[in-house]
């Protein structure tokens, strides 16, 4: 698939499943689900007709893994990055020594003073290595990485999930467990 047709269904797919469903009336159910043949007619009724091929090519080869399907395949999900409350039954794991994050420097004071906060989002996104969070900052400008002490968070009771996507979620970092 040409990369920019991919890139255009990718972007399409997160924005519905993951923000706004509605914009094309398209039902979520609590854990995320939508139905697959109901996204690709909803999809072309919104004048961004895909075929079910297009969507288990980008769903196999998106870079980020960003999207899943039900086991008997009728059903597709974002694996994370969601605006809207979900349930994706995400397990407690124990997270490494450190994690990281990628910002940029307009928002260290904030982080310094508040630690790091969900935002839009349903959790604060941490990265398993600094080239992930290099590039998850650079998508805002220079990036800064931050250590985050997620062992010590995790023994002052800190809830850690991993997503299906390899991304470490926890509900916030407070400053203390944060290397500036
Ligand atoms: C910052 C992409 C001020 C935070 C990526 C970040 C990731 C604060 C921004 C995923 C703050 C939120 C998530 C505070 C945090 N004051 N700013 N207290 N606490 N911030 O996009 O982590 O392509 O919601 O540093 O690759 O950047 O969508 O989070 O800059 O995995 O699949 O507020 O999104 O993946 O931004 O990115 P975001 P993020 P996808």
């Amino acid at each position: 698939m040409e990369k920019a047709r991919e890139k255009f269904i990718s972007k399409f797919m997160s924005y519905v499943l993951r923000h706004h469903p509605e914009v094309i009336g398209l039902k979520v159910d609590a854990f995320g689900w939508a139905n697959v043949q109901e996204l690709l007619e909803k999809a072309t009724a919104d004048s961004r007709k895909f075929t079910l091929e297009e969507m288990e090519y980008v769903v196999a080869n998106n870079a980020k893994q960003r999207f899943g399907f039900s086991e008997d395949k009728t059903k597709i999900r974002a694996n994370q990055g969601h605006s809207f409350p979900v349930n994706l039954e995400l397990e407690l794991v124990m997270p490494p020594d450190l994690l990281y994050h990628g910002t940029v420097s307009k928002f260290l004071e904030a982080i310094k003073d508040k630690g790091l906060k969900k935002m839009d989002r349903q959790h604060v996104h941490l990265s398993p290595d600094v080239e992930t969070a290099k590039a998850v900052g650079s998508r805002r400008g220079k990036p800064i990485i931050l250590k985050i002490r997620a062992k010590a968070m995790h023994e002052a009771g800190h809830a850690f999930y991993l997503s299906a996507n390899g991304v470490w979620l926890t509900e916030n970092v407070p400053a203390e467990f944060i290397e500036f």
